[in-house]
């Protein structure tokens, strides 16, 4: 692990302190700090904290490398925000999503005696992002920015996994509801936002950046890039290693809007098309299993290669375009290294 990740997992450590402290402060019994503290370090900590550590990164950069030591701090403490505003998402995606497994371990819900108390752990979990946004931040002239971000991002967030869930019906499968135009809608706001605007916006306000021209130029390259992202989720849930992405895929069996499905349908046979219509978004693994041939006969994963190719030169292409003295390339150049051909 490089010495930037084990400084950034250090503030963690700080922030459960403070978490357990007010939650003592509460005088909540024994039971309840201990249910806090596991709830916290099963959902917040263990990921790939590429969300977090693109806070700390991306103001480097816009300090030329000189962030002092009390801004990396600083950084680092946002950086965790929005960690926990992904676990908050994440506990309550599982449920929704009916996921068995979330980082090599059980989903929180599925743990023994949690269920449905979940629900009610993933509220606080976001309910600490403004108590540590008060303590680390209330004094700062950004303060109320960075308010406004979180309620903002966390609304938008809210937004895709509605058009997520209702796009993807239980026991009514209808794949004439999909289209790539939906699933573009769906993904720019259950993931992109939150995962790549949000990040760096924080550090541009930390940075002290008030270019209204300059957060726009920002988000024209991150939101594409945060498309890029949950497409090669939508890949990785179908054709990736569970061991290896932490998670056993759900997509199929959840009559979701995927990238996968949505490729396929663009391809398939009329009696290609009528299997798809007739087995997807089944739980038997027999229904699933020929979902999975017919995106095997139909070589999407040769298609998603392709995908990921044209994706990156576009990418890259917008980002050489930019005006470096609105905003630095070299943040979203950090970005795309990152997640360029991921297998997790
Ligand atoms: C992720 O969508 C979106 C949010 C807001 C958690 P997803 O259900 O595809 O994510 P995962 O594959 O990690 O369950
Ligand atoms: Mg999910
Ligand atoms: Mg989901
Ligand atoms: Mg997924």
């Amino acid at each position: 692990m490089t010495s930037a990740k084990k400084e950034f997992e250090n503030v963690f450590a700080i922030l459960t302190e403070d978490f357990l402290n007010l939650a003592n402060s509460r005088k909540l019994p024994q039971n309840a700090l201990e249910w806090i503290k596991k709830n916290i370090g099963h959902n917040v900590f263990g990921g790939k904290m590429n969300r977090g550590m693109s806070v700390v990164d991306s103001l480097q950069i816009l300090k030329d490398g000189k962030a002092s030591d009390e801004e990396l701090f600083k950084a680092r403490v946002l950086g965790w925000c929005v960690e926990w505003l992904q676990a908050f998402f994440l506990v309550a995606d599982d449920i929704m999503d009916s996921s068995i497994t979330r980082r090599g371990n059980p989903c929180w819900y599925k743990m023994e005696g949690v269920g449905t108390i979940a629900i009610n752990d993933s509220f606080i979990l976001e309910s600490s992002i403004f108590f540590f946004l008060k303590k680390y931040f209330r004094k700062e002239e950004y303060y109320v920015d960075l308010l406004e971000l979180f309620h903002e991002v966390t609304l938008d967030t809210e937004f895709g996994q509605l058009l997520d869930l209702i796009t993807a019906p239980e026991n009514n499968v209808d794949l004439n509801r999909f289209s790539m135009e939906k699933y573009k809608c769906i993904v720019l706001y259950k993931t992109a936002i939150y995962s790549f605007y949000l990040p760096v916006a924080m550090a541009m306000h930390m940075a002290g950046i008030k270019d209204e021209l300059a957060f726009r130029k920002a988000r024209e390259i991150l939101l594409p890039l945060g498309e890029y992202f949950q497409i090669q989720d939508d890949y990785l849930d179908c054709f990736g290693d569970p061991i290896v992405i932490g998670k056993i895929g759900t997509d199929i069996e959840d009559n979701k809007c995927s990238w996968c499905i949505n490729q396929a349908l663009t391809m398939a046979s009329p009696e290609q098309r009528k299997l798809l219509d007739k087995h997807y978004g089944k739980k038997n693994p027999e229904d699933v299993s020929i979902i999975k041939q017919i995106y095997k006969d139909l070589n999407i994963e040769g298609v998603y290669r392709e995908y990921e190719e044209t994706s990156y030169a576009f990418l890259t292409g917008l980002i050489s375009q930019l005006d470096e003295n609105v905003i630095k390339k070299d943040i979203f150049l950090e970005y795309i290294k990152k997640i360029y051909k991921r297998n997790k």
